[in-house]
């Protein structure tokens, strides 16, 4: 089986790519299709939910394929759940990652804090051409540190030191990764649940 995963975000392609082939699917990426494609829709939601919504049923619409398509992003407790949905836009429309990385520093450090607990949330939704679709969720609870170790993985993953390990994200192998986080979790659901549909 093959899936089209509607993402511009190359760490999460890798990730996806690493864990789907566990389970013998194949991922497409936006940038490997042939023909040009349609301009990236606004993230207009309030919410994951709404926003992994969005992305993924206008690219099933507009190439008449099924899509799949991720909302996800870092909720830190003592900045009330920011940045949220926000997440990959939080110092700057075009954020990079390290100026992200450098506002959550600079946050938390105003606040007088060098740590905070934190979760990754996930939310996949994949669409149907003919309307329809399949919902995916899943969450790493950890903490975020002001103090960046790593290279691997990518966002706020130098940050971010999932539970029940002493090490950031960032500095965690990439297998280690697919096993524990958010991303990892909600694809692990959404196979089930596609699993369980034998009109795909
Ligand atoms: P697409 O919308 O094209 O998929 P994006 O990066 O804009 O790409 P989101 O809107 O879902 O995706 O924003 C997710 C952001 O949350 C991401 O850019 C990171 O800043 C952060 N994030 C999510 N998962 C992460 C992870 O596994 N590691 C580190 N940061 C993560």
């Amino acid at each position: 089986m093959r899936i089209l995963f509607a993402t511009g975000n190359q760490g999460k392609v890798k990730e996806v790519k690493e864990k789907l082939s566990e389970f013998g699917i194949e991922v497409i990426s936006l940038k490997e299709l042939p023909h040009p494609l349609p301009p990236p829709p606004a993230e207009t939601g309030s919410t994951f939910c709404e926003n992994a919504h969005i992305k993924a049923t206008y690219y099933a619409q507009k190439l008449n394929l099924p899509v799949m398509a991720e909302d996800s992003g870092l909720e830190v407790e003592a900045l009330g759940g920011r940045p949220g949905v926000f997440s990959s836009r939080f110092a700057s429309e075009n954020a990079t990652d390290e100026e992200n990385n450098r506002k959550l520093i600079e946050e938390l450090s105003a606040l007088g804090l060098t740590e905070s607990p934190a979760r990754y949330v996930s939310f996949i939704f994949f669409a149907f051409p003919f309307q329809g679709g399949l919902w995916s969720e899943g969450e790493v609870r950890g903490k975020v540190v002001t103090t960046p170790r790593g290279e691997g993985g990518f966002g706020y993953d130098p940050l971010f030191i999932p539970e029940g390990f002493n090490k950031t994200m960032a500095e965690l192998p990439l297998q280690v990764k697919n096993s524990i986080s958010h991303r990892a979790k909600a694809l692990e659901r959404l196979v089930k649940a596609i699993k369980e549909i034998k009109c795909l």
